[in-house]
Parts: C-alpha cells; sequence; structure tokens
C-alpha cells in the first residue's frame, strides 16, 4: 500500500510537471483499483510489480512500457487474462504461478525479459515471447495448456525447464546454442500416447550442468557437443537415439526405461566422466558408442534383452571401476579394454565364462566374476536377481540403486 501511495503522488507531481513518459519509483503491489490507476499512470517502474492474491477477473495495465524489477502474477484464483499492451522492457523476470483460471498473459510488444517462470497455470494457453531476443536467464513453463510455443529467438539460455505441459506436443527452440546450467525436458504423454512429443534443439551445442529429455518421441540434437554434469535421456519412445556430435559427458549417462528403442549412436563420444547406464530398454539392439575412451565410474547394462553381442565399445580401454553387464549375452567384446576395477558378466544366455576370464582377468584390478547360463528371477520391471547370486557373493547394491534412482528425475 505504501508504495502504491508513493506511486499516486510521484504520478500526481510527474503529471504536474509534464505529461510525458512518467517513471515511477519503488515496488507496487496491485490488490485494488486505487492501486490500478496509480500504476495506469506509469509507463515505466523501477522495482517490481506484484499482483498476489488478488480478486481480479482481467486485469490491463495499459501505459507500462518499461519495468526494471520483476512482474509477479501469483495466486490469482479468478484471473482469466492479463493484459501489458504496451509493455516492452522487463529487466528481470515475469513470474506467473498459481493462477488456476488464468488462460491469457498478453504482452504482443514484449521484446526484452530476463527470464520467464511460468508455473501452476493448467488453463494458461496464451503466452506471448519476445521475437527477436536472442539471451535468457531462467526459462521456466510446467503445469500450462500452452499448445505449442512461438517460435523462440532465445540463441542463448541460463536454465531451460519444460515440464507437465499437457497440451504441447512439441518442444521446438530453433536457435538456441548453449544452455549455461540444467534443461530438463518432459513431455507428459504416457507410452503409445499421441500427446508425447518432438524435442527439437537443432543449434545446441552445449549444456553446462545437467540435460534431461524424457516422454518423448523424437529427440533432435545433432549439433551437442558436451554436456558439462548428468545427461539423462529416460523413458522416451523413440526408436532411435543418435547424437551425432557429443563428446563428451561430464557427469553421468543414462539412457533407462526407453520401451522402444532400437538403435542408440554415439559416434564420437569419448569419456564420460562418471557411470555409464544403460537399463531396461527392451527394444535395444544395438548401443554403439564407437569412440568411447573412458568411463569415470561404472559402465553397466542391464535389462537390455536383445543385446546377444557386446561389441559396440571398440575403443573403451578404461573404466575407472567396475563393468557389469546383466541380461542375454552370449559375447563380450571390448578389445582394447587396458583397465578396470572390477568386471561382472551375468547372462541367462550361454556366454562362455571360461573366455570372459581368459580375456579379462589379467586387465580387471580386483576380480572378474561371471555366471552363464544364470536363471533370472525377475521381481519386478525395476529389480532382478540371478538366483546363483548367494553363492557368488556379487553385490547387486549398486546396481539396484542405479536402477531405481533414475527412474524419476527429482527436479
Ligand atoms: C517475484 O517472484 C520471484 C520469483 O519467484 C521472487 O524471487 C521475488 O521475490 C518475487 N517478488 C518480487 C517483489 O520480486
Ligand atoms: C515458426 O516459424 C515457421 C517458419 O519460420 C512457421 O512456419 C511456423 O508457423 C512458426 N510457428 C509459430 C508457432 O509461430
Ligand atoms: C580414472 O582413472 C584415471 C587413472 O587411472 C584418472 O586419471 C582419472 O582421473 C579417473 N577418472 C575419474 C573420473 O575418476
Ligand atoms: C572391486 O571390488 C572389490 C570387492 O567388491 C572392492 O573392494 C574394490 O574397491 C573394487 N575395485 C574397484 C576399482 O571398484
Ligand atoms: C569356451 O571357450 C573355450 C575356449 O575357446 C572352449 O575350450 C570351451 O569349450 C568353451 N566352453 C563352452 C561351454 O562352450
Ligand atoms: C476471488 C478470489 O478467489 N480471490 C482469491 C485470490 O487469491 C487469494 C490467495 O490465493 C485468495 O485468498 C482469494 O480468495
Amino acid at each position: 500500500m505504501r508504495s502504491s501511495i508513493i506511486g499516486v503522488l510521484v504520478s500526481a507531481i510527474a503529471y504536474a510537471a509534464a505529461v510525458r513518459a512518467e517513471s515511477c519509483f519503488g515496488d507496487y503491489h496491485v490488490l485494488t483499483d486505487i492501486d490500478l490507476v496509480s500504476l495506469n499512470s506509469c509507463t515505466q517502474v523501477t522495482g517490481s510489480i506484484t499482483i498476489d492474491g488478488s480478486d481480479w477477473t482481467d486485469l490491463t495495465l495499459g501505459s507500462l512500457r518499461a519495468l526494471q524489477g520483476n512482474f509477479n502474477v501469483t495466486n490469482n484464483v479468478s484471473l482469466v487474462k492479463v493484459a501489458l499492451p504496451n509493455m516492452e522492457h522487463i529487466t528481470r523476470e515475469l513470474v506467473v504461478i498459481g493462477n488456476g483460471r488464468l488462460q491469457t498473459v498478453y504482452t504482443p510488444n514484449l521484446n526484452h525479459v530476463g527470464g520467464i517462470v511460468v508455473s501452476k497455470n493448467i488453463q494458461l494457453e496464451t503466452l506471448s515471447l519476445p521475437p527477436n531476443q536472442a539471451e535468457i536467464g531462467r526459462f521456466h513453463v510446467q503445469d500450462t495448456w500452452l499448445k505449442e510455443l512461438p517460435n523462440l529467438s532465445f540463441v542463448k539460455a541460463r536454465d531451460v525447464s519444460m515440464f507437465s505441459n499437457h497440451a504441447i506436443t512439441s518442444v521446438t527452440f530453433p536457435r538456441l546454442a548453449e544452455v549455461e546450467d540444467n534443461l530438463y525436458v518432459a513431455l507428459s504423454g504416457q507410452p503409445g500416447d499421441a500427446k508425447r512429443g518432438k524435442v527439437h534443439f537443432p543449434q545446441l551445442v552445449s549444456v553446462g550442468e545437467k540435460m534431461s529429455v524424457t516422454h518423448s518421441t523424437y529427440l533432435h540434437v545433432p549439433a551437442l557437443r558436451t554436456v558439462g554434469h548428468d545427461l539423462w535421456l529416460n523413458s522416451n519412445t523413440m526408436d532411435q537415439m543418435e547424437l551425432s556430435q557429443l563428446e563428451s559427458v561430464g557427469g553421468s549417462l543414462r539412457i533407462n526405461d526407453n520401451a522402444e528403442l532400437g538403435r542408440i549412436n554415439f559416434p564420437v563420444l569419448k569419456s564420460v566422466s562418471e557411470t555409464l547406464e544403460l537399463w531396461h530398454n527392451k527394444d535395444l539392439l544395438v548401443p554403439s558408442f564407437a569412440s568411447l575412451e573412458t568411463v569415470g565410474a561404472d559402465l553397466r547394462m542391464a535389462d537390455c534383452h536383445q543385446v546377444r553381442t557386446f561389441n559396440g565399445f571398440p575403443s573403451l580401454h578404461t573404466v575407472n571401476h567396475t563393468i557389469d553387464l546383466r541380461g542375454t549375452l552370449t559375447d563380450v567384446n571390448l578389445d582394447v579394454l587396458a583397465k578396470v576395477g572390477n568386471m561382472t558378466v551375468v547372462s541367462s544366455f550361454l556366454v562362455n565364462c571360461t573366455n570372459v576370464h581368459a580375456q579379462y582377468d589379467s586387465k580387471v584390478e580386483g576380480k572378474v566374476t561371471c555366471f552363464d547360463g544364470a536363471d533370472f528371477k525377475y521381481t519386478n520391471d525395476f529389480n532382478f536377481l540371478p538366483n546363483k547370486a548367494s553363492t557368488a557373493q556379487i553385490s547387486l547394491g549398486t546396481i539396484l540403486l542405479a536402477m531405481i534412482l533414475p527412474a524419476v528425475l527429482a527436479i
């Protein structure tokens, strides 16, 4: 209220001085008609504007052109439309959270916004974004009813997160080249659901921290070269996954639970700093990592029952911890492997354990554990135990944990 009164005073003084662009100082909390009148005399506000817990259904702030702080619209249960028809520049963030009836945020002249945080507006269908802006901070769009994104101009973003937008069928950032921190995209449909959609980042070269894509039918990241920390590609329904330029993953690489995935190709990936895990990709025939030389922690594969010959890692020479392969393998061909901590091979098919020992005993610092013809017991989709496990003293702890954890990505 105080800031509103100050706003009124400032506006009045400014009006008395000249009838032109009015700069209003401080933060505004818009709750009443009086607040609105005072704000509608401003073309520019130096602070933030907050519309929180109001009874408005339709709110238009027609004179505003520039805002140096945040524009926060939060917890307005009745609000259907917010219009900022002349707003051109929001220096900080446009924050729209928890407005259950909100359908439209109308900002047709916006040409710069510091960040977008839109969440829990389950009826939101229209959001206009700056058409030519190259850089943005956060871009979080969650729990909306947007059917599509406008053509996004961003080349660089600090953080991108999109999930639970149940009407969206395609996420495309045509020009995005760099995400400084995290990139999370989750489309919402169930397996086989047409609502699952495609994810296109045609120009994306680097992600500084984590990247995760889930529930997509198609992933197009042809230029991606580096991911600074984890790369998780779980629960998608594409039939092939090719990251043709990816050279390094600075954390773990997990490709789990992709029901229809037949082919994985990472032709130039040289290193994964932590664990590389392929788990529960039931149609997977060919995991191909032609250039992969080092894995900083474990290399694991489990529950990929079409893979017979493990030969997609022809350059792999170092795995710092454990190679753990479980499934229906007949051969394990890691021809240039020079150094590995421990190695476990469990197959329900006739993998020749004599050969496995002959090939790898000398390369393993710890020990090689091999079961051929192991009779698996599947307890559920997430766990299995070979029935000889108790006598062979193999540790399933790490792999079981690794299977359960990535099923849900906590953000
Ligand atoms: C607006 O929202 C942002 C993000 O949730 C928050 O950090 C900020 O404190 C809010 N209020 C103001 C007045 O900026
Ligand atoms: C994006 O741009 C392309 C061509 O540049 C156009 O065909 C398409 O309709 C645009 N999409 C949207 C959502 O504006
Ligand atoms: C793996 O081991 C090598 C030495 O054998 C070491 O140089 C490298 O830093 C280790 N990588 C990780 C991620 O621990
Ligand atoms: C190999 O396994 C043994 C016994 O489980 C463990 O003590 C050791 O740390 C492992 N070595 C590596 C490099 O993971
Ligand atoms: C495993 O391979 C070795 C050497 O190639 C061979 O002598 C042996 O008979 C094979 N064992 C089985 C069960 O096929
Ligand atoms: C009319 C109406 O529903 N107003 C609500 C706006 O939001 C606040 C906080 O969530 C509620 O307390 C009001 O009842």
